[in-house]
């Protein structure tokens, strides 16, 4: 079934998830929180503390088709806090995790099938395919980095939350009624951690704790997996792009601890990232959440 040998097809991780609702109930549910552009279902599996008012964290991987190291960390995720349940402590089983493997599902088989290369959803555009998906949320859309011109890379579609997917996304998190505490979401590549903004090179009132939960993180990842992880405000350490799901996350949500994981690696290999290091990275990525499960948790 799952290895993290090889990077799956959408119809694996599909058939994953719903193993894994199948066989663990009492704490494993699969929700289908939308439909993509060419129908096919988006899958957020959520692992439950059992516990009520638990402090919730989301995850999210696989905005960007061919970042395929983000669906293959976030699955490993996914079968320690699964099958792996007693190995991690306390904070991880306090907490109620929700995960979206796969946010972009039509760009993830198009890029298997098609164009490995491909980054956006497959909305068709008059002459061009596609919406980038990380610029279509609506906070500061529009903005600086993103595009109108549906034939571009960063194009941001004809408005805020024009896609069916990143408008599933914000109705189920703002269904979430405050319970989420993190909005985590694994794209690649570079070893980044973010934090917002994005849209603008300036930072939050809470920009310290943003910035100390950010450098424990990197921390925990150097020891899991031994890759540096560099930690700084999104749009003053990589660039200004508006529209972005961390950015939405924060400023509309309200989410406070929000975070983009730019996993391995820093550019030898980029986006086509050998098999080998798809185990290493996945342990760096498990430490980034359990970090922040014991962050929010308030149990060591
Ligand atoms: O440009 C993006 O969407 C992300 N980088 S990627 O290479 N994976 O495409 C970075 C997004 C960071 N967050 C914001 N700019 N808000
Ligand atoms: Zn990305």
């Amino acid at each position: 079934r799952m290895t993290w040998q090889s990077y799956h097809p959408l119809a694996d991780i599909h058939g994953y998830l719903d193993y894994l609702a199948q066989t663990y109930p009492q704490f494993v549910t699969l929700q289908t929180i939308g439909t993509s552009v060419e129908g096919r279902p988006l899958k957020v599996l959520k692992i439950s503390s059992n516990r009520p008012g638990s402090p919730a964290i989301w995850i999210d991987g696989g905005i960007h088709a061919r970042e395929w190291i983000s669906p293959a960390s976030v699955t490993y995720i996914i079968n320690e806090l699964t099958e792996n349940r007693d190995a991690h402590g306390e904070a991880v089983k306090n907490v109620d995790w929700y995960i979206l493997p796969v946010l972009n599902p039509d760009g993830y088989e198009y890029s298997h099938r098609v164009d490995r290369l491909w980054r956006k959803n497959r909305h068709v555009n008059g002459k061009c395919a596609g919406t980038d998906l990380n610029r279509n949320f609506g906070y500061k859309w529009g903005g600086v980095g993103s595009s109108r011109e549906p034939c571009q890379e960063t194009f941001a579609g004809s408005h805020p939350f024009s896609e069916p997917e990143s408008a599933a996304v914000s109705s189920f998190i703002q269904n979430q009624a405050g319970s989420l505490k993190v909005y985590l979401s694994f794209h690649s590549y570079g070893q980044y951690i973010l934090h917002p903004w994005g849209y603008i090179r300036a930072v939050p009132r809470d920009h310290a704790d943003l910035s100390r939960v950010g450098r424990n993180i990197a921390t925990a990842m150097y020891q899991a997996g031994g890759a540096s992880y560099t930690v700084g405000g999104a749009a003053a350490m990589l660039y200004p792009a508006a529209g972005a799901s961390d950015d939405w996350a924060k400023g509309a949500a309200r989410i406070k601890y929000t975070y983009t994981i730019e996993l391995r690696d820093r550019g030898s290999f980029g986006f086509i990232l050998p098999v080998q290091y798809i185990l290493p990275t996945a342990r760096e990525a498990l430490a980034a959440v359990k970090t922040l499960a014991s962050e929010i948790a308030n149990v060591r």
